[in-house]
């Protein structure tokens, strides 16, 4: 199945891409078809504006699109910095600086203090206006130095809980590894994304059975397109809620 990913974050477009090709997903970015938008991300929840996202993106390119919105949530920060993940200190985007001030504003706190989780918000938008919410989340904690060379934004900050293992699965992640210094099986298996996407891939096949393009056609423009499209990924979808089931 094709579908179009909405974001403009480099990082995130890789590991989106990984998790889902193996599960026979073409995922395009916004950048292979010449979409330049940036929606305004003025929700208040993660959910809102995956769905925000989702739903400007799916607009512009007529195909089933998906949206991540995704942040840091720490417990004493009161759940900061959030859906502001990106631009806590200011500039969106600045990994450096945003990883400097969360370090600053848990100094001197023990290890129990500094207890956080990652969350990630994917909204599937069909072209038809059906849409779905599914949300996945990691818990860990935050060190006082960065590790590692993997990943992005605070992934050499974060301690998670568990660990995927080799033989498949996860555990306890005993050796205290940040999310940078795993290898991407080990992250992906346990990362609020790789939770987050193995529910949506859970629940499409039912979403798809029950959001077909209704014959007299659909709510809202672009509908000639949508309905193209369709046509040209029946075999696509088929095969894949073949796979599913
Ligand atoms: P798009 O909106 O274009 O997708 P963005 O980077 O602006 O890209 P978000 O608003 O969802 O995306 O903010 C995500 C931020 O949360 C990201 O910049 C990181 O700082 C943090 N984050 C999310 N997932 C992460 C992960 O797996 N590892 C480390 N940091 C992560």
């Amino acid at each position: 199945m094709i579908i179009c990913a909405a974001t403009g974050n480099a990082a995130k477009l890789r590991e989106i891409r990984r998790i889902l090709a193996p599960r026979g997903f073409e995922v395009k970015s916004q950048k292979d078809l010449g979409i330049s938008l940036e929606p305004e991300e003025n929700g208040s929840t993660f959910r809102e504006n995956a769905r925000i996202k989702a739903q400007a993106i799916c607009l512009a390119s007529g195909l089933p699109t998906l949206a991540d919105d995704s942040g840091l949530s720490v417990d004493i920060l009161n759940g900061e910095p959030g859906v502001y993940s990106a631009r806590y200190a200011g500039t969106h985007g600045d990994d450096e600086a945003n990883n400097k001030k969360l370090l600053e504003n848990l100094k001197g706190l023990s290890e129990e203090q500094r207890r956080a989780k990652f969350v990630c918000a994917l909204c599937f938008y069909l072209p038809g206006g059906a849409h779905m919410t599914v949300e996945g989340e990691c818990a860990g904690h935050i060190i006082e130095t960065a590790r590692g060379g993997n990943g992005f934004g605070y992934d050499p900050l974060f301690v998670a809980d568990r660990i995927g293992l080799a033989g498949g699965g996860e555990g306890p992640n005993t050796q205290g590894l940040t999310t940078s210094e795993m290898e991407d099986w080990q992250k992906d298996a346990i990362s609020h994304r790789g939770k987050a996407l193995a529910m949506l891939e859970e629940k499409l096949a039912a979403f798809l059975e029950e959001n077909q393009p209704a014959a007299g056609g659909l709510p809202i423009t672009g509908v000639e397109k949508t309905l193209a499209f369709e046509r040209n990924h029946k075999d696509d979808g088929d095969k894949l809620k073949r796979s599913l089931r």
